[in-house]
């Protein structure tokens, strides 16, 4: 049966006004300033199924989650933020109508129906979707692509099907390498569709995913209603939104977007001399373990003597938080904070610790994230062309008195 509730006109309706002119001039909240150069930003609640978010650009649609939002475990729908790389995106999708076209090197090229599909068991997950390019703009010197600060990530409890079960369906042929996807939005002429491939035994994992609920809710227009892929410790770049086709391929994708875009030096930490252009590189993959400190402005200022409370959030990437350690003197003793409760080695987890009262003054705090498979942060910073994979050990300023 089709689920109602998830594919209703409600959803399919919410973006009408998206093409038009004028878009950014909805109310602005705040001004902030994400604390590199050139990142003071407006907020805006003028897009469909968003309230307050961080405006980079109105078409394509960058739409950054304020650091103060990233402090709950799950990021409210409202708050998630957005990415597109082409400005023809999916306005209104007719949810009877929809096909996810499965085809290439298959047995049975398949059109599914959303009801079909939703009758395959289903799979509930939590995970950490995260842009390439997360905290770009602290990169230096700076690099071209969206000057994000830290608020490209979100963290969702998803619920889908295992894009496996679905290969299985249409039966995936001998001699299968890779799997395209690819969505409903269009390249303008001449520039390539935006689609990634996964490695048939990736994508078959079990735990690649067909999402079609996020957070308990239809997915909004802005991250891929009705279908998105889902790749649990990988940067969202291969997370595909408004998924429609897949296609089964029997020699390595060769494509723009996987042979030239996305791709990270083969360097530990992706890192290189700043203004390299010439080494080996690889398509960008899993993620790295990052803590946010949410709980606390950059700036704070304190009792002098009175315990104050630091909050925040981590990830592991590609696998489980172990810990989230702090420093108070540029790391050269750390004290661990305590973690909130584990809901899934890919999504956020909580933290949050009391520091004892300060004397007058100025401090830096520190918060550093170590995985289950010993992967940290660093407090020195990267560099590579394409402004990815950063995550330099986060600090803000705190000043008692
Ligand atoms: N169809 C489609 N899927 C896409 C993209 C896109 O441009 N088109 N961008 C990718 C990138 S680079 C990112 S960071 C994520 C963003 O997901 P979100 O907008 O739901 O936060 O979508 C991914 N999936
Ligand atoms: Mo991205």
């Amino acid at each position: 049966m089709l689920d109602r509730p998830l594919f209703d006109r409600r959803h399919a309706l919410g973006l009408i006004g998206l093409g038009g002119a004028g878009l950014a001039t909805g109310a602005i909240a705040r001004d902030l300033d994400l604390g590199f150069a050139g990142g003071r930003r407006s907020t805006t609640s003028a897009f469909p199924g968003k309230s307050e978010m961080i405006l980079l650009r109105a078409r394509a649609p960058l739409l950054e989650t304020p650091i103060d939002a990233l402090g709950q475990v799950f990021t409210p729908n409202d708050r998630f933020f957005v990415r597109w790389h082409y400005a023809d995106i999916p306005t209104a999708v007719d949810p009877a109508s929809f096909r996810l076209r499965v085809g290439g090197a298959v047995r049975k090229p398949l059109a599914i129906p959303l009801d079909a599909l939703l009758r395959l068991p289903r799979v509930e997950l939590a995970a950490v979707n995260q842009c390439s390019g997360n905290s770009r703009g602290f990169f230096a010197p700076a690099v071209p692509g969206a000057q994000w600060g830290d608020g490209a990530i979100g963290n969702a409890l998803w619920e889908g099907v295992r894009l496996r079960d679905v290969l299985d369906l249409a039966g995936v042929a001998p001699g299968a390498v890779q799997v395209r996807l690819a969505g409903l939005d269009r390249p303008p002429p001449g520039a390539p569709w935006f689609e990634k491939s996964l490695d048939v035994d990736h994508a078959r994992d079990g735990e690649v995913m067909i999402a079609f609920r996020m957070n308990g809710d239809a997915l909004p227009m802005l991250n891929g209603y009705p279908i998105r892929l889902v790749v649990p410790g990988w940067y969202s770049t291969y997370w595909i939104k408004a998924l429609d086709r897949i296609e089964v391929l029997t020699a390595a994708d060769d494509r723009y977007w996987m042979a030239k875009a996305y791709k990270i030096p083969a360097a530990p930490r992706a890192n290189v001399a700043p203004g390299s252009k010439d080494f080996p590189a690889v398509p960008i993959n899993r993620m790295n373990p990052r803590a946010f400190i949410t709980g606390l402005a950059d700036g704070a200022r304190i009792a002098a003597g009175s315990p104050f409370a630091v909050s925040g959030v981590a990830m592991g990437g590609a696998s489980g938080v172990a810990r989230v350690d702090l420093s108070m003197d540029g790391g050269r003793s750390w004290r661990a904070a305590r973690l909130g409760p584990d809901q899934g080695k890919y999504g956020f987890r909580a933290w949050d610790a009391t520091i004892a009262g300060l004397a007058p003054g100025g401090y830096r705090l520190w918060a550093r994230c170590t995985n289950v498979v010993g992967d940290t942060q660093a407090m020195d910073t990267i560099w590579n062309p394409g402004g990815y994979m950063r995550n330099t050990i986060p600090s803000i300023a705190v000043g008692a008195a």
